[in-house]
């Protein structure tokens, strides 16, 4: 085929260009490094990986981790603490649990490869199953909750239960009307850390679907927990909607008058009454986010209080929540310098987030949230209450 002229001109320069290139990257080493294709392809798939949301470096800081190899027993124990991440959700949960979960490994545990319990009062689905496995190397263990730690129990009075709920409904509380969230709070008062798949952990770490982990955290929150011989951990302090516990507090000073002993010297009262006790000033740690010793829900006192809380009905005729229950115990039958604020985690529950204000802890956490906008010190915040017991 005859070319015309410029098609002539434009072979010949691309010749030139191609002879110039191979005559330069026999002879300089360094122009044959920087244009060969790897190397143009490896920068180009940085870039990419620069902006995808998987790409969050981990803590330059931490020292290096064993990474999760392959199944339980993969890491040397001795390194990490006998501790488990634990996520009640229903399938339809499904997008909102690989959300949280992509984030958790992204910004911590792909480092670590701490193993994950998921719950459910239903068989879990196999697209839930898939959906999960995908994004996380840990191991991960499916439960189905026991019948009778999630439904209503028989001897509730559902007349009276009824009652409670149209009255909640009538004041226009949030999920006044349902009873799987009841079903929901009594089972992660009392219930949780008693599931068989469970019992071989001693600390836990719960995560719900849809939330975010907004800093990555330059150490093992767990281990620290161990170390510091803390129980309890916290990211958000705030208020409860008092109409959902109208006889909570009293419900718990007669646990207390009838167990004085179980009440702990130096405890964080002064975090959850504003008169030494006399009333609740609706202050709780949001239980969403919790990092725990779950031989505390296990012991004695807190058998007994759940117990005590349980008979009267309260999860049904009211809706006491394990936000408030697991606080008050908390504060009640620790010393509060069990109970440990996380301020490097950042986190993020629908409407409320916790993020670093101090400078240093955020940049050193690579924080992706605006301090400005942490609830630490909000309006509906409790973090003044918290601070203020350590004055
Ligand atoms: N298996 C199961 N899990 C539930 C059910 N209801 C709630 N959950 C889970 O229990 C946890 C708390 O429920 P949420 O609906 O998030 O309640 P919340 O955090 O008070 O309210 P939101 O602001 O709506 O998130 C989450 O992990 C849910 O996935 C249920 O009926 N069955
Ligand atoms: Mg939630």
């Amino acid at each position: 085929m005859a070319l015309n002229k410029p098609g002539r001109y434009v072979l010949s320069t691309l010749g030139l260009i191609f002879a110039l290139h191979f005559i330069l990257s026999a002879t300089h080493e360094q122009y044959g490094n920087a244009t060969s294709f790897s190397k143009l392809t490896a920068a180009w798939n940085k870039e990419q990986v620069k902006y995808t949301d998987t790409a969050v470096p981990a803590h330059p800081d931490i020292a290096p981790l064993p990474k999760w190899s392959n199944g339980v027993g993969g890491v040397a124990n001795a390194t990490r603490a006998n501790a488990t991440f634990v996520m009640l959700a229903r399938n339809s949960d499904v997008n909102g649990a690989v959300q949280s979960i992509r984030s958790l490994e992204d910004r911590f545990n792909r480092d670590y490869g701490y193993p994950y319990v998921f719950l459910n009062e239903e068989p879990w689905s196999d697209e839930f199953k898939k959906r999960i496995s995908a994004v996380t190397n840990a191991p991960i263990e499916w439960g189905v909750i026991p019948h009778d730690w999630w439904f209503q129990p028989s001897w509730i009075n559902e007349e009276k239960a009824t009652e409670g709920r149209k009255k909640m409904t009538e004041q226009g509380i949030i999920y006044a009307d349902s009873v799987s969230y009841r079903n929901m709070c009594r089972f992660n008062s009392g219930f949780f850390f008693k599931h068989k798949l469970l019992l071989k952990y001693k600390w836990y770490w719960r995560v719900e679907p849809d939330v975010h982990f907004h800093c990555t955290l330059p150490f093992d929150p767990f281990l620290y927990m161990e170390a510091q011989k803390k129980v309890y951990a916290f990211t958000i302090a705030l208020y409860e909607w008092s109409a959902t516990i109208p006889t909570l507090w009293d419900t718990v000073k007669n646990f207390t008058k009838k167990y004085p002993e179980y009440v702990a010297k130096d405890n964080a009262m002064g975090f959850l009454s504003d008169d030494n006790g006399a009333g609740f000033n609706m202050c709780h740690f949001w239980s969403n986010f919790e990092i725990a010793d779950m031989d505390f829900w296990r012991g004695e006192i807190y058998t007994k209080f759940f117990e005590f809380l349980d008979a009267t009905g309260g999860f049904y005729y009211e809706r006491w929540g394990d936000a408030p229950v697991h606080s008050i115990a908390a504060g009640i039958f620790l010393p509060k310098s069990k109970i440990h604020f996380f301020n490097e985690i950042g986190y993020e529950h629908p409407p409320n987030i916790h993020c670093p204000k101090d400078d240093d802890v955020w940049k050193k956490g690579m924080c992706g949230c605006d301090p400005g906008r942490t609830h630490d010190y909000g309006p509906y915040s409790c973090q003044h209450q918290w601070d203020r017991i350590f004055q």
